[in-house]
């Protein structure tokens, strides 16, 4: 597996008296929650970290709204069409929020694109598998916007303030999401045998890719314990994966589903499920560019860039020249 641009050694994190005063003082911030805020002194690894993770986020809101675009004219009734554009449109309003929260870290908003169009950088690898039935956008609201939801509260108390500040809305907004996606499961687990057939071979198909949302398990997580030492992470990928499926799984059998995960139990002592392992296998060939869907899902957002090149040309040109006219005014009133 590499890692895109940075490298924290999970298993040494320094003390604090083996930091340089700057650093110290910067951690010992961290330490009593207080916010880092962008202009002000930070490690460059944190920098780093950040931009890596805020962008990564963005670039899935982006290309998250691919599969379930590519539903809004076949959802089955205008209600439905409509909710489903709202959706898809918050996720673009995300998608913002985080590209304006990582540009305060020093990074450009094309130096972002470019990362995501040259495979640089990643975005989640739930987005590279295809929504092949209507139960399948149920199942993104419910099981996606759902993990997103436990891996996202969290953030909102991230050490970072303009990531945090973000975490609020898209929390919120996430909630509605989540609760539009069950809506569609509920209405057709009532519905005929076919359609509940649909959603439990929805539920199939989703489940595993999203238990990988949560990133890899904690012995293989080359960042978690930097990024939880500078409480950009509260949780580890494990701890929060567990916790998704304490909630879920009860949902599940409200649906009268079938969790397809032979290992599934519940533990008295633990207070929580048991479960088996996720393919790891696969998440990391999705990551690295090979999952069903990685081609096109890069070339539909490549295709958006070359698409509004004319766009960004012409604002550019009358940035100029609102420039020049303002230059011009400025020395005639002179
Ligand atoms: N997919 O050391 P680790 C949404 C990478 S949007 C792809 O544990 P970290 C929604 C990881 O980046 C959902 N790559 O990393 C949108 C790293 O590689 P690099 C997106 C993954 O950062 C529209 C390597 O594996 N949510 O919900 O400590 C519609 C090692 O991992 C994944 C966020 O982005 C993955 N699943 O922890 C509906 C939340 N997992 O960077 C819904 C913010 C790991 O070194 N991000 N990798 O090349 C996070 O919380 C953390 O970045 C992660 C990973 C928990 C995802």
């Amino acid at each position: 597996m590499y890692a895109q641009m940075v490298k924290t050694d999970g298993a040494r994190i320094r003390s604090l008296d083996e930091m340089d005063p700057q650093e110290r003082a910067f951690q010992e911030r961290v330490d009593a929650g207080q916010k880092i805020e962008p202009k002000e002194w930070m490690p460059e690894g944190y920098r780093k970290t950040l931009i890596r993770q805020i962008s990564q986020h963005a670039h899935s809101e982006i290309v998250g709204q691919l599969p379930e675009g590519n539903w809004i004219t076949r959802a089955p009734t205008l209600e439905r069409k409509a909710i489903l554009l709202a959706k898809v449109q918050d996720e673009a309003g995300h998608g913002l929020y985080l590209y304006c929260a990582a540009e305060t870290l020093g990074i450009s908003r094309d130096e972002m694109y470019e990362q995501l169009h040259s495979g640089k950088a990643k975005y989640s690898s739930i987005f590279n598998y295809p929504t092949l039935t209507w139960a399948d956008i149920g199942a993104i609201g419910w099981l996606v916007d759902g993990a997103a939801i436990m891996n996202q509260v969290p953030l909102q108390r991230c050490s970072y303030g303009p990531y945090a500040r973000a975490m609020v809305r898209i929390c919120k907004e996430e909630s509605f999401h989540q609760r539009q996606g069950f809506d569609i499961l509920m209405k057709m687990v009532k519905g005929t045998p076919a359609q509940k057939a649909m959603v439990q071979d929805a539920l199939n198909r989703w489940w595993w890719p999203s238990l990988m949302m949560f990133g890899p398990s904690d012995d293989a997580s080359v960042h978690s314990a930097q990024s939880m030492a500078w409480k950009i992470k509260q949780n580890s990928n494990d701890e929060l994966r567990q916790k998704f499926v304490d909630q879920t799984v009860p949902q599940a059998e409200y649906l009268g589903l079938t969790v397809p995960d032979p290992d599934l139990k519940w533990n008295e002592t633990k207070g929580g499920y048991d479960f088996g392992e996720p393919d790891w296998e696969e998440f990391f060939n999705v990551i690295a560019g090979n999952g069903p869907c990685n081609a096109e899902r890069l070339n539909a957002r490549k295709q958006a860039w070359d698409d509004g090149a004319w766009f960004r040309d012409g604002l550019t040109a009358h940035a100029e020249k609102a420039a020049e006219r303002h230059g011009a005014a400025k020395v005639a009133a002179e």
